[in-house]
């Protein structure tokens, strides 16, 4: 075979992944299922590169160098799998099988675990920048064999976005580590984005400011510490005007969140490892909520919203829009803290040996969260790879300190004037709860120990200690 690198799967996503590497001098193999999609690929850009189209599975494996280099960009879930039994028996031994698709890190845990027994290498890769991004450069994250991204490595880092002459690419770690690191980057996604919502809320309510108004409070935002590509977009979206009704936007837009479940396993996978990521998981529960349509409307008839907006007196304007911006830069912290936290734990818990400096390394271009302040994320872990929390790092400790009065003056106002901001309010809660000398889950220990027999420990003593409740309440030592 001539090609050095296979994709098979053309829909949006591998048709711009299979253009990228082709712009980028590499010889591309296609195939998919449904051949009209690789013709059309072929007929309309043919000329970015060289391409080797094939009709079956069969012709596209031999096409390939070995050891093949095989991209499957399907349907995550069953597609996957099918297109991983009908081509095994097609490659030898040392050949690589990428999936790029959404899979959960559990499936690629147990994908690679299946064909290294047949001789394979299986790289679980996780791909993120939308469309656009697999096209232009995207934030790229493998799994798999450290054997494997020797042989695959050069060609990601070619085709993904480039920021200060890094790549946004690197090895994360075994078996199911890329797609476990992707999946914790759209839980913060998430995060950040419902940070973002609650800013705008407070603002468009508090100022009883205008979508347009709120999306110029953001450009400015957009020059400091919160400078991303999220809050680029929503400048964009803010400022938009629809052409139908010549609305803002954002108002006839229905207020109903979706989401596609890259949240939620964020979330179950943290419950099951004990991380409390409580912004991704109050983001996931407030699009939940937005979602429940019928319960909405019955709250609403029963108590109506209670928002009086415009509260925000003339001279205190500026304050509170800054007070606002700080509290969603603590908060923003705290969210991105949690999510690696949950890396770490993830790394911990399947021995991948994951270096968060790294990971926030390649999300500095080419995805979603795409930001600057990744940048101190990464000197952070650089400066101290055993961090035990980003948020205790100099950097952050100081944004969080400097913007705490703000935070707490906001989620005041906003629970004072009926706004829901479950992200802001838990972020400063999980720090509050983080930095106190003695909390009450002593209390908790306590009534554990009363009902069911929990035992506790002691701060005196160690071991384990149980009190006879019901009895003369002596304690006794196990
Ligand atoms: P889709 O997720 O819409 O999948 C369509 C592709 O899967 C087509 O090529 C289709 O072939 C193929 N396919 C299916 Br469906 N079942 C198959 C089977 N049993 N055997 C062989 N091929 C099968 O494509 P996409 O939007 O390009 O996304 C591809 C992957 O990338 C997904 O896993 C997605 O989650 C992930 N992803 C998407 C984005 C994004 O922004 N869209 C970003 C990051 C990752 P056909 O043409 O014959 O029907």
């Amino acid at each position: 075979g001539s090609a050095n690198i296979g994709v098979t799967g053309l829909a949006v996503m591998g048709r711009n992944l299979a253009r990228n590497l082709a712009r980028h001098g590499h010889r591309v193999a296609v195939h998919n299922r449904t051949y009209a999609r690789t013709e059309s690929l072929v007929a309309e850009h043919g000329d970015e590169g060289t391409f080797v189209p094939s009709e079956s599975l069969a012709d596209f494996v031999d096409s390939l160098q070995k050891p093949r280099v095989v991209i499957v960009m399907v349907k995550a879930g069953p597609g996957t799998d099918a297109v991983i039994d009908e081509l095994v028996p097609l490659l030898e031994e040392g050949d690589i099988v990428v999936d790029t698709g959404n899979a959960h890190f559990a499936d690629t845990r147990r994908r690679e675990e299946a064909l290294k027994a047949q001789g394979l290498h299986f790289v679980g890769c996780g791909v993120s920048g939308g469309e656009e991004g697999a096209l232009l450069g995207p934030s790229i994250m493998p799994g798999g064999s450290k054997w494997a991204y020797d042989r695959l490595g050069p060609m990601f880092e070619s085709i993904a976005a480039q920021v200060d002459g890094t790549p946004c690419c690197t090895h994360v770690g075994p078996d199911g580590a890329g797609h476990f690191v992707k999946m914790v980057h759209n839980g913060i996604e998430y995060a950040d984005m419902q940070l973002i919502a609650e800013a705008y809320d407070l603002l468009r309510q508090g100022l009883g400011a205008t979508p347009a108004e709120i999306a110029e409070i953001f450009r400015g935002w957009n020059e400091g510490d919160l400078e991303s590509f999220l809050i680029e977009i929503t400048v964009d979206v803010l400022s938009h005007v629809d052409a139908r009704t010549g609305q803002a936007f954002v108002d006839v837009v229905q207020d109903q969140a979706e989401q596609k479940g890259t949240g939620r396993w964020t979330v179950q996978n943290a419950l099951e490892l004990g991380v409390p990521i409580t912004g991704i998981a109050e983001a996931t529960f407030a699009r939940s909520l937005s979602g429940h349509a019928d319960q909405r409307l019955a709250a609403q008839q029963a108590f109506g919203s209670g928002v009086q907006a415009g509260w925000v007196a003339a001279e205190d304007r500026e304050a509170f829009t800054e007070d606002v911006r700080a509290a969603l830069y603590a908060s923003k912290v705290v969210a991105y803290a949690q999510g690696f936290d949950h890396i770490q734990a993830g790394s911990e818990e399947f021995g991948w040996d994951i270096d968060r400096g790294r990971t926030a390394t390649i999300w500095r271009g080419g995805c979603i969260i795409r930001a600057r302040f990744l940048d101190r994320i990464r000197e952070a872990y650089d400066a101290n790879p055993e961090l035990e929390s980003l948020l205790v790092a100099p950097y952050f400790a100081e944004a969080v300190q400097n913007g705490a009065d703000s935070w707490r003056r906001v989620v005041v106002a906003a629970a004072t004037n009926g706004i829901a901001t479950p992200a802001f309010s838990s972020s400063l809660a999980y720090y509050d709860g983080l930095r106190r000398d003695r909390l009450p889950a002593a209390l908790i220990q306590g009534l554990r120990d009363l009902f069911g027999a929990h035992t506790y420990r002691r701060v005196d003593a160690e071991g384990s200690f149980h009190t006879l409740w019901a009895g003369d309440k002596s304690e006794t030592n196990s």
